[in-house]
């Protein structure tokens, strides 16, 4: 029954239907599926879909739109749930897609689950250039920096960041996290990133992670 719901949901989305997919996240979330759930087994891969006809031509870039559009609504109606109340602060989290790229949906929703996890979340936002990375964790200290990026062309803009962060001497002070489509741990490995993740589970359960081991050893 779950599997139907989400397939249904997944076929809407795909089918770029903005108001078959909002219905189908609220059924969704009416049958008690978890909001992880709905993106991993229904969102997510339609957009994977969306994009491979965007590489076979069958959709052009106001296809690309209009999904982002509709995926941002859909999330809309997810975030709520996946907020959890915390009382104590796990750890600063500054977080940004790096310049030249303007796709947040991803990073948005790793910034949802960083949040409902407890973490303190400063969002940059979307083509940020590498002084605004800087200057913002000048400012707020914060434990982890993480970067976005979807595009190949842009990707190596999360190298010259850690650079920059090097040259300003505080590259040793915060845990630098990159990740996005376009990102492999092989990549994160050869710009001297600290972490990867593939998608925001993973970035949220390391994170908190490391937090434990460097409290350990403090
Ligand atoms: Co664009 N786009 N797009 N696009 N777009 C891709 C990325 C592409 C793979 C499509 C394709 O060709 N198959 C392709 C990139 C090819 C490449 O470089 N290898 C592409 C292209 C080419 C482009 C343009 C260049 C198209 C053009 O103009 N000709 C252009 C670039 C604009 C720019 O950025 N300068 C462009 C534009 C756009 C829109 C603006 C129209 C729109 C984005 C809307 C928005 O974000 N507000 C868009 C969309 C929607 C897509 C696809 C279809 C979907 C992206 C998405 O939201 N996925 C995408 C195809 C694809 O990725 N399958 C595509 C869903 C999202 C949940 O996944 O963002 O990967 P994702 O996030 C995941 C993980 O990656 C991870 O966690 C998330 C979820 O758990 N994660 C992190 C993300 N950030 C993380 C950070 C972390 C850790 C994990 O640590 C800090």
């Amino acid at each position: 029954m779950d599997d139907e719901i989400l397939r249904n949901l997944s076929l809407k989305m795909e089918g770029l239907n903005i108001e078959g997919t909002l219905e189908g996240v609220k059924r969704a979330l009416n049958e008690g599926i978890p909001p992880l759930e709905i993106l991993k087994k229904g969102l997510s891969p339609a957009m994977d879909r969306i994009g491979q006809r965007f590489d076979r031509k069958e959709y052009f870039l106001s296809e690309l739109a209009l999904a982002g559009h509709i995926m941002k609504k859909a999330m809309d109606l997810l975030d709520p749930h996946f907020a959890s109340s915390h009382e104590r602060r796990l750890g600063r989290f500054l977080i940004g897609t790096v310049k030249g790229d303007l796709h947040d949906i991803g990073k948005n929703i790793v910034c949802t689950m960083l949040t409902g996890a407890g973490f303190e979340v400063y969002d940059l936002g979307i083509d940020v250039p590498d002084e605004k990375f800087l200057k913002k964790a000048l400012e707020i200290q914060p434990d982890f920096v993480g970067m976005s990026s979807l595009l190949t062309t842009t990707m190596l803009n999360m190298k010259s960041v850690i650079k920059l962060f090097q040259e300003k001497g505080i590259r040793e002070k915060v845990y630098i996290f990159v990740g996005g489509a376009a990102v492999t741990r092989a990549f994160a490995d050869e710009i001297g990133a600290d972490g990867y993740a593939k998608d925001a589970l993973e970035c949220t359960q390391k994170a908190k992670h490391w937090i434990k081991v460097r409290k350990r050893n403090f």
